[in-house]
Protein backbone atom coordinates (compact mmCIF):
# COMPACT_ATOMS: atom_id res chain seq x y z
CA UNK A 1 0.00 0.00 0.00
CA UNK A 2 0.78 3.45 -0.57
CA UNK A 3 0.23 6.92 0.55
CA UNK A 4 -0.46 9.55 -1.85
CA UNK A 5 0.30 13.12 -0.73
CA UNK A 6 -0.65 15.84 -2.77
CA UNK A 7 -0.26 19.40 -2.56
CA UNK A 8 -2.68 21.20 -4.66
CA UNK A 9 -4.59 24.69 -5.25
CA UNK A 10 -7.57 25.04 -2.83
CA UNK A 11 -9.77 26.32 -6.20
CA UNK A 12 -9.14 22.65 -7.48
CA UNK A 13 -9.20 20.60 -4.30
CA UNK A 14 -13.06 20.24 -4.24
CA UNK A 15 -12.97 18.86 -7.99
CA UNK A 16 -10.24 16.42 -7.37
CA UNK A 17 -11.74 14.69 -4.57
CA UNK A 18 -15.31 14.52 -5.35
CA UNK A 19 -13.47 12.78 -8.81
CA UNK A 20 -11.59 10.20 -5.98
CA UNK A 21 -14.74 9.70 -4.15
CA UNK A 22 -16.42 8.93 -7.57
CA UNK A 23 -13.46 6.14 -8.86
CA UNK A 24 -14.35 4.92 -5.04
CA UNK A 25 -10.52 6.02 -3.59
CA UNK A 26 -10.60 7.01 0.11
CA UNK A 27 -9.59 10.46 0.31
CA UNK A 28 -8.81 13.50 3.12
CA UNK A 29 -8.56 16.68 2.54
CA UNK A 30 -6.13 19.20 4.90
CA UNK A 31 -5.91 22.66 5.31
CA UNK A 32 -2.27 23.66 4.56
CA UNK A 33 -0.33 26.85 3.16
CA UNK A 34 2.69 27.11 1.15
CA UNK A 35 6.42 27.87 2.80
CA UNK A 36 7.38 30.10 -0.29
CA UNK A 37 3.97 32.48 -1.05
CA UNK A 38 2.20 32.04 2.51
CA UNK A 39 -0.65 31.27 0.69
CA UNK A 40 -3.13 28.68 1.73
CA UNK A 41 -3.49 25.44 -0.32
CA UNK A 42 -5.11 21.97 -0.06
CA UNK A 43 -2.97 18.58 0.67
CA UNK A 44 -4.90 15.34 -0.49
CA UNK A 45 -3.83 12.45 0.89
CA UNK A 46 -5.05 9.06 -0.28
CA UNK A 47 -4.56 5.61 0.35
CA UNK A 48 -4.12 3.73 -2.26
CA UNK A 49 -2.99 -0.07 -3.14
CA UNK A 50 0.13 -0.17 -5.32
CA UNK A 51 -1.69 -0.77 -8.28
CA UNK A 52 -4.07 1.65 -7.58
CA UNK A 53 -1.56 4.60 -7.52
CA UNK A 54 -1.41 5.34 -11.54
CA UNK A 55 -4.71 5.82 -11.09
CA UNK A 56 -4.71 8.29 -8.25
CA UNK A 57 -1.69 10.20 -10.10
CA UNK A 58 -3.71 10.24 -13.28
CA UNK A 59 -7.22 11.55 -11.50
CA UNK A 60 -4.56 14.13 -9.88
CA UNK A 61 -3.71 15.40 -13.49
CA UNK A 62 -6.87 15.64 -14.59
CA UNK A 63 -8.15 17.84 -12.00
CA UNK A 64 -5.17 20.10 -10.98
CA UNK A 65 -3.83 23.32 -13.11
CA UNK A 66 -1.08 25.06 -12.87
CA UNK A 67 -1.29 28.88 -12.38
CA UNK A 68 0.64 31.94 -12.57
CA UNK A 69 0.93 34.17 -9.05
CA UNK A 70 2.22 37.32 -8.51
CA UNK A 71 3.72 37.93 -5.23
CA UNK A 72 4.65 41.07 -3.84
CA UNK A 73 8.43 40.78 -2.54
CA UNK A 74 8.56 42.00 1.29
CA UNK A 75 10.31 45.55 1.11
CA UNK A 76 13.93 44.66 2.72
CA UNK A 77 15.03 46.55 5.73
CA UNK A 78 16.71 49.83 4.52
CA UNK A 79 19.45 52.53 6.18
CA UNK A 80 17.44 56.25 5.91
CA UNK A 81 17.65 57.75 2.77
CA UNK A 82 17.38 54.56 0.60
CA UNK A 83 14.55 53.57 -1.89
CA UNK A 84 12.67 50.68 -2.74
CA UNK A 85 10.99 50.26 -5.44
CA UNK A 86 8.59 46.87 -5.48
CA UNK A 87 7.94 45.24 -8.82
CA UNK A 88 5.50 42.43 -8.66
CA UNK A 89 7.26 38.78 -8.91
CA UNK A 90 5.27 36.46 -11.63
CA UNK A 91 5.70 32.47 -9.71
CA UNK A 92 4.29 29.56 -11.62
CA UNK A 93 2.74 27.22 -9.21
CA UNK A 94 2.48 24.19 -10.30
CA UNK A 95 -0.69 22.12 -11.00
CA UNK A 96 0.58 19.58 -8.03
CA UNK A 97 3.08 18.54 -5.73
CA UNK A 98 2.79 14.99 -5.29
CA UNK A 99 4.41 12.42 -2.86
CA UNK A 100 4.28 8.77 -2.81
CA UNK A 101 5.03 7.18 0.21
CA UNK A 102 5.36 3.49 1.25
CA UNK A 103 2.87 2.57 4.16
CA UNK A 104 4.23 -0.01 6.67
CA UNK A 105 0.85 -0.71 8.07
CA UNK A 106 -2.15 0.32 7.61
CA UNK A 107 -5.87 -0.70 9.82
CA UNK A 108 -9.53 0.25 10.07
CA UNK A 109 -10.23 0.25 13.63
P1 LIG B 1 4.79 27.44 -1.86
O1 LIG B 1 5.91 27.02 -0.98
O2 LIG B 1 4.00 28.62 -1.45
O3 LIG B 1 5.43 27.68 -3.32
C1 LIG B 1 4.64 28.20 -4.37
C2 LIG B 1 5.46 28.28 -5.64
O4 LIG B 1 6.53 29.21 -5.45
C3 LIG B 1 6.13 26.96 -6.04
O5 LIG B 1 5.24 26.18 -6.80
C4 LIG B 1 7.34 27.44 -6.83
O6 LIG B 1 6.97 27.76 -8.17
C5 LIG B 1 7.69 28.74 -6.14
N1 LIG B 1 8.76 28.56 -5.16
C6 LIG B 1 8.72 27.83 -4.01
N2 LIG B 1 9.89 27.93 -3.33
C7 LIG B 1 10.67 28.75 -4.06
C8 LIG B 1 12.00 29.26 -3.90
N3 LIG B 1 12.76 28.93 -2.84
N4 LIG B 1 12.49 30.08 -4.87
C9 LIG B 1 11.75 30.41 -5.94
N5 LIG B 1 10.48 29.98 -6.15
C10 LIG B 1 9.95 29.15 -5.23
P2 LIG B 1 5.27 24.60 -6.65
O7 LIG B 1 6.67 24.09 -6.76
O8 LIG B 1 4.28 24.07 -7.65
O9 LIG B 1 4.77 24.28 -5.16
C11 LIG B 1 3.43 24.49 -4.76
C12 LIG B 1 3.28 24.21 -3.27
O10 LIG B 1 3.59 22.82 -3.05
C13 LIG B 1 4.26 24.96 -2.38
O11 LIG B 1 3.76 26.24 -2.07
C14 LIG B 1 4.33 24.06 -1.15
O12 LIG B 1 3.17 24.23 -0.35
C15 LIG B 1 4.27 22.67 -1.78
N6 LIG B 1 5.60 22.11 -2.05
C16 LIG B 1 6.31 22.20 -3.18
N7 LIG B 1 7.44 21.53 -3.10
C17 LIG B 1 7.48 20.98 -1.88
C18 LIG B 1 8.42 20.17 -1.17
N8 LIG B 1 9.60 19.77 -1.73
N9 LIG B 1 8.14 19.79 0.09
C19 LIG B 1 6.97 20.18 0.67
N10 LIG B 1 6.04 20.95 0.06
C20 LIG B 1 6.29 21.34 -1.20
Amino acid sequence: MKLVVAIVHNEDAGALVDALLESEHRATRLQSSGGFLKQSNATIIVGADDDGVDAVLEIVRANCTSRTQVVNPMPPIMEPGEFFMPYPLEVEVGGATVFVLPVERFERL
